[in-house]
């Protein structure tokens, strides 16, 4: 950051983002530097608005969803040790912060990435510093990996970068659009899970040898869905997809305690795709660190799944 004045208002919404191929596991916890590369799809509607407002004091008031969070609790201090990271030119001022998640919270739905993301553009206003794209995605990064992703519309792929600095780790949006790609969300569960992201990347990171064979998969994983992209093979990019997912998986089973994040429904749900695509049905899924399954389909497929799947919420981030 360059200079910055007083705190002033400010507000923005940022997208919640879906993997394709997957960050798991930080080769800096410090940072939020990722061992692998990760490619996403912003979901254009669904994700957080967050307003940060200049407040006399000296804490930090943080509100999700309406509700006042406990100034001692793991959210509330990870949002105020966030904003210290701009507040270096004015470390007296503090904020209410606000944040509205039209998404389920903790759920597999990455909320974290739009919070954070939403977070950092506003603050970036708030102090007037005017960081450019990449500058935003770098300081996104630092408050959560995945929202250095949230940073952007359309498909994102977060380089993982060799510097120990962290600079050159940072998210770009892809040229490509797909129009007529869909996203749908399928809520097995909408708990908060009992192990986070962090805590289950690094569980998995120290205690799966499993693990050591994830970074190979995730390159390889990576160059097919550029390629998928490029080529709108929609069969490549749904089987990758989900493959790199249930890699993934593997390996936080592999990990000690075992990290299974599926339930019943989730597993039903798996072996009902299979069949549906067994019988001709181009439908393929991803699952994050949570129960939930999101599919991957065309629009041309939209009236087929929606039958199978009643009450399914579909995001088209490309539009038709
Ligand atoms: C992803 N996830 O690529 C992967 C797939 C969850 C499973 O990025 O510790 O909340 O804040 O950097 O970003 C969720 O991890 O973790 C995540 P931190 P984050 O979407």
């Amino acid at each position: 950051p360059k200079s910055a004045t007083p705190g002033a208002s400010a507000e923005h919404f940022a997208p919640s983002n879906i993997a394709l191929c997957k960050y798991w596991g930080k080769r800096d916890t410090e940072l939020n530097l990722p061992v692998n590369g990760s490619l996403s799809v912003s979901l254009d509607h669904l994700g957080s608005r967050t307003r940060v407002e200049p407040i006399d004091g000296e804490t930090d008031s943080v509100w999700l969803n309406g509700t006042q969070q406990r100034p001692d609790s793991r959210f509330a201090k990870r949002v105020s040790a966030f904003i210290d990271l701009f507040r270096i030119y004015h470390p007296e001022q503090a904020f209410r912060v606000t944040t509205e998640n039209n998404i389920p919270t903790a759920a597999g739905l990455a909320s974290s990435a739009s919070g954070f993301a939403a977070l950092t553009k506003a603050m970036n206003d708030a102090f007037k510093l005017e960081l450019s794209d990449t500058e935003l995605s770098v300081m996104a990064r630092m408050g959560s990996g995945s929202a250095c992703r949230s940073l952007f519309d359309g498909f994102v792929e977060w380089q993982m970068g060799v510097r120990e600095d962290g600079m050159d780790s940072y998210a770009l949006p892809l040229e490509q659009c797909w129009p007529g790609l869909c996203v749908g969300l399928i809520h097995v569960d909408e708990n908060e899970k009992s192990v986070d992201s962090r805590a289950g990347m690094q569980r998995t990171k120290e205690t799966a040898h499993l693990y050591q064979s994830w970074p190979m998969q995730a390159a390889a994983d990576l160059s097919k869905l550029q390629q998928a992209i490029a080529e709108r093979d929609f069969a490549l990019l749904g089987s990758v997809a989900e493959q790199n997912a249930l890699s993934m998986h593997a390996t936080m089973i592999a990990s000690w305690p075992p990290l299974l994040y599926w339930q019943p429904d989730s597993v039903a749900a798996m072996q009902k795709i299979w069949k549906l695509r067994a019988e001709g049905l181009a439908l393929y899924f991803t699952m994050d660190a949570g129960p939930n399954l999101k599919l991957l389909f065309e629009d041309a497929s939209r009236g087929a799944v929606e039958a199978q799947f009643p009450g399914l919420e579909v995001v088209q981030p490309f539009g038709i």
